[in-house]
């Protein structure tokens, strides 16, 4: 391949990388209120939980794949992973591979993408263990569309046996987007044992965490492409705080509010009689936002 063609895909997927749009609506506050009892102070308000953002969780070197700049338009270079909660209200997760390339929305049938995770430390620490997997086809399978997306679920093998065991569990919808080179997987958060603030880790089983490679529609590893790590991600939590500060004074959101519903309610304390600064800060995830409001003291 000609260098000015690797160079025009490189910048091709770089400018689809950028040009992905955040998410889901912002974090908002909405009739936020204080009331002063004695030097009791009670903060009021609702709120509205937007998406969050992709949190990037890897990324790996380009064109290292089985065959560099020539094999990776076939979707065969991982370039980095993403994982996220999009909709506050929606137990589903979206793992997101972005790929250097993927002509032709991938190639079927041959290919399959591995994601290997542990969730809350996996088995050895109580937790539990999934292998993701998706193909372009899998004209084998009869319980979803193509692409096929699986989730695994990976038990310990009985001593004296080492490794583990991964079997079908469930499946999940998979999108392969040739244009911005992304497969996508949505994942139901109860399909990995996933609840607010679970982590979920990269998981060392057969190669890196995220690897692609021949299997032909089975598990069996027939050939691996090109494989990469990436850190723990931790499922977002809907979280209000309150604060209070003299008039003018920097607040500190460090009280716990109670939300119900959209409702959420704090209680702070203020340090004598006079004029307070008083806000809340929401988040999910890192989609947060503050309001702030006045209240007087005896
Ligand atoms: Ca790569
Ligand atoms: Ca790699």
């Amino acid at each position: 391949m000609k260098r000015s063609v690797i160079i025009t895909l490189t910048a091709l997927a770089v400018a689809v990388l950028g040009s992905i749009p955040a998410q889901g609506a912002p974090t908002g506050i909405s009739g936020l209120a204080a009331s002063a009892s004695g030097t009791s102070v009670t903060v009021t308000g609702s709120v509205a939980f937007g998406g969050e953002d992709r949190v990037e969780v890897g990324t790996d070197a380009v064109n290292d794949n089985l065959g560099g700049a020539q094999t990776a338009p076939l979707g065969l270079d991982i370039q980095s992973m993403s994982i996220s909660q999009p909709n506050p209200n929606s137990p589903v997760l979206e793992f997101v591979l972005d790929l250097s390339a993927m002509a032709s929305d991938g190639v079927p049938e041959h290919v399959a993408y591995n994601w290997d995770v542990e969730v809350d430390g996996g088995a050895a620490e109580g937790g539990s263990n999934y292998s993701i997997k998706s193909w372009r086809t899998q004209v084998r399978s009869t319980t979803n569309a193509n692409p096929y997306a699986a989730i695994y679920t990976c038990q310990p093998q009985p001593p004296p046996q080492t490794g583990y065991t991964c079997s079908p569990s469930s499946t999940v919808t998979a999108v392969y987007d040739g244009p911005n080179s992304q497969i996508r997987l949505s994942v139901p958060m109860a399909g990995i044992d996933a609840a607010p603030g679970s982590t979920i880790a990269g998981w060392d089983r057969i190669a890196g965490h995220v690897y692609v490679g021949g299997t032909a529609g089975t598990q069996t590893l027939a050939g691996l492409y090109d494989e990469a790590n990436h850190g723990e991600y931790t499922v977002p939590t809907k979280d209000v705080k309150v604060g209070i500060a003299p008039a003018g004074g920097a607040i500190s959101y460090a009280t716990p509010a109670t939300l119900t519903g959209n409702a959420f309610s704090g209680t702070l304390s203020a340090a004598g009689p006079g004029s307070y600064d008083v806000g809340a800060r929401a988040c999910f995830g890192a989609n947060c936002a503050t309001a702030t409001t006045t209240v007087t003291v005896g």
